[in-house]
């Protein structure tokens, strides 16, 4: 980015609107140290982290259609790390205590908003699993507690805890630190940062191959804008990464399904903090534009098209109609679908593959986007060094061999 007086009098007015050039537009080189396949949240701080932290420049991101297209920019922006097991937890804190500086970092405001993720529990089964989570959390340092319903109610007045409806609030976890932030933002901070860095950002740019030396170790890829040299490269496609790694010959432990969300029209603001629940399907917030931000469970089918069945948001409306009345006459103004790449324990996979130079960071599944900075930081150091960070260690594809698996279900809160 080259700075001009008028962009930072528009950045000062205008944060939330995209610069006409923020970044250059350069051809891809014949040849880099380092390639990163995809251009979401992730990929963009992984090249971040190898240039500011690991002082690798001469590296690029590709991507196939534009930079934050992907689930990057359609997802809900629930950052958290109220996760159970102590390997999660780490991964997910390092990436919340990250997002607590990120506008600092990037000097770019990504509207981090640490209102508060309400989790509501309707049943028995919901009140335990809560509060195994939040003991859990304790144990490791991260802030979260259990609530009453009333309690629940008092953080954010439009709930309703009638004990008539279906599914009553019976009680809530409360993590504090938790919110949301702005998504296209959080990639065009990434992006703008990494560029001035001189990482090459290329965009319309898809990855159809892989080049192999003698000994099997990468040599370089093939793109649809022409082959390019590299010993290194990071997969970082979300709910795409088992198809660019099929094209590489390797096959994941990954399933892909559709995710959708929708917002309504935009009010003054109601809800001010995340609200969840898991067992009926549902959560909602409220962007700073006003408009209530709803998200619903994936789709039962694997499919790669970025639409859901409707039946599914219709049953997420209907959900959220009976934990907030008050917003059943309120107009919904889009909705959209994203793929999300699950894993058999709906945790990521960050680390090396088989193939010398080849590294893989995928399997976010419902959740990665709290996870951006915090991902890109560990996978950059993991392509840097060649070996894990101790925080993305027990990630690794091995544990599909050995059986260590992260079951993560619960804590992902989105219902798959
Ligand atoms: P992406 O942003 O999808 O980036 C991958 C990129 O790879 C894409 O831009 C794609 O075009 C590119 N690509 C694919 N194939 C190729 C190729 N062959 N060559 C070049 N480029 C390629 N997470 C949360 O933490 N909180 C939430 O509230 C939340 N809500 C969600 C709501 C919805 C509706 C959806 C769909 C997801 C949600 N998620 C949430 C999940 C989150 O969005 C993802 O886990 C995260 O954004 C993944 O980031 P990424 O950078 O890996 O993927
Ligand atoms: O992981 O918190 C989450 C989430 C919320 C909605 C989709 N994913």
């Amino acid at each position: 980015m080259r700075f001009s007086f008028l962009a930072l009098l528009r950045q000062a007015f205008h944060p939330d609107v995209p610069w006409t050039r923020q970044w250059r537009d350069p051809e891809p080189k014949s040849a880099y140290d380092a390639v990163i396949v995809g251009g979401g949240g992730h990929g963009l701080a992984t090249a971040f982290y190898l240039a500011s932290q690991h002082g690798l420049t001469n590296i690029a991101v590709l991507e196939k259609g534009w930079i934050g297209g992907g689930n990057t920019g359609r997802n809900t922006t629930i950052i958290r790390s109220n996760y159970l097991f102590p390997e999660s937890a780490a991964l997910y804190d390092h990436s919340l205590k990250l997002f607590e500086g990120l506008s600092q970092a990037l000097n770019y405001n990504v509207m981090f908003s640490p209102r508060g993720v309400l989790m509501l529990a309707h049943n028995h089964h919901d009140i335990i699993s809560l509060k195994r989570h939040v003991y859990a959390n304790r144990l490791s340092g991260i802030d979260n507690q259990y609530i009453s319903a009333k309690a629940a109610k008092a953080f954010c007045p439009p709930l309703n805890i009638s004990p008539r409806i279906r599914y009553p609030v019976l009680g809530a976890a409360l993590q504090r630190r938790g919110g949301v932030a702005r998504h296209d933002a959080v990639a065009w901070g990434f992006a703008r940062a990494a560029d001035a860095l001189g990482v090459d950002i290329i965009q319309n740019c898809e990855v159809t191959g892989l080049m192999r030396d003698a000994g099997g170790a990468v040599r370089g890829i093939e793109t649809t804008r022409g082959a390019i040299s590299t010993p290194k490269v990071g997969v970082v496609a979300a709910g795409h990464s088992s198809v660019v790694l099929e094209r590489f010959g390797l096959r994941m432990p990954l399933e892909s399904f559709p995710l959708q969300a929708l917002v309504s029209e935009p009010v003054k603001p109601i809800v001010p903090c995340v609200v969840m629940s898991n067992t009926i399907h549902a959560y909602i917030s409220q962007s700073d534009k006003g408009e209530l931000v709803i998200g619903a469970g994936t789709d039962q089918y694997v499919s790669y098209s970025q639409q859901g069945g409707q039946h599914v948001t219709a049953q997420t409306l209907e959900a959220i109609c009976e934990l907030f009345p008050q917003f059943g006459r309120m107009r919904m103004l889009r909705n959209w679908g994203g793929i999300v790449d699950v894993t058999p324990d709906r945790s990521p996979i960050i680390g090396k593959t088989p193939i010398e130079g080849l590294f893989v960071n995928c399997g976010w599944g419902t959740g990665g986007f709290k996870a951006t900075p915090g991902s890109g930081h560990v996978f950059a150091h993991t392509m840097a060094t060649g070996a894990p960070h101790p925080i993305n260690a027990p990630f690794g594809l091995e544990r599909f061999a050995s059986g260590r698996l992260i079951d993560e279900a619960a804590a992902a809160a989105v219902a798959h």
